[in-house]
């Protein structure tokens, strides 16, 4: 999979060559590249930026320089998707990682400021496939963290990435709209607190059953959303 990031700040990207992506990337079976997007602008200041029409506060990427940021990226090979990290997007998922995971090319176009000139992204839309993403309801400076997120998400189910591809089945409870049970390892007692008997016991079912009950209470208990439908 080759990613291509789009940025002011191409920095934040360099935490990618480490870890299970980086040895992925060391492996061939990723190509990442993080672009800087002033490098498209022609004026002294390499302004990416100006006021809102309209009025409001803040300030709006200009659309200029992302229109030929983005010809580039998009003149190589490939039928790319588009992405922007936006928190007027549409929520990112494990289906939508999962999704994205089988595609050849992906673009991440990362705003500052108050977002992207919208036209750049309806511009996109009409030479290539856009999707606009949200990791959540909050507030972050910028597209950089939300964008760093989903790569991790949607990388690590590209084929090859994960070392041990079974403990991707088991998160497919989380799919399955349940949270993970609780997980304990040696010492059997630390500080006091002991871990659970049943998983001591060696009784494989009880244990199925306990992990079970326990994914059960604990989505009642913090994510009832997730159990409504
Ligand atoms: C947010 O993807 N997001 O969630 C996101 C991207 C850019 C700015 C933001 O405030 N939430």
């Amino acid at each position: 999979m080759r990613i291509d990031i789009v940025t002011i700040f191409p920095g934040f990207f360099d935490v990618l060559d480490v870890s299970l992506l980086g040895k992925a990337r060391l492996q061939g079976l990723l190509q990442v590249r993080a672009h800087d997007l002033r490098d498209y602008t022609h004026d002294r200041h390499r302004t990416v930026d100006d006021t809102p029409y309209g009025g409001g506060a803040g300030m709006v990427m200009r659309p200029e320089p992302w229109g030929e940021a983005l010809d580039d990226v998009l003149a190589e090979d490939g039928d790319p998707v588009v992405i922007f990290p936006s928190p007027a997007g549409e929520r990112f998922s494990q289906p939508i990682a999962a999704e994205l995971a089988q595609e050849g090319h992906l673009v991440f176009a990362c705003g500052r400021y108050e977002g992207i000139d919208q036209r750049v992204v309806e511009h996109t839309a009409q030479r290539a496939r856009v999707r606009e993403l949200s990791l959540g309801d909050y507030v972050l400076n910028g597209g950089e963290v939300a964008a760093l997120a989903m790569i991790e998400a949607i990388a690590r189910l590209v084929p090859g990435v994960i070392g041990n591809p079974a403990s991707l089945d088991e998160e497919s409870h989380s799919e399955l709209g349940l949270l993970e049970y609780p997980s304990y390892t040696k010492p059997a007692a630390w500080r006091g607190l002991e871990v659970p008997d049943v998983l001591l016991s060696g009784n494989h079912g009880a244990i199925a059953r306990w992990r079970r009950a326990q994914q059960e209470e604990r989505t009642r208990r913090v994510r009832p959303d997730l159990l409504q439908d």
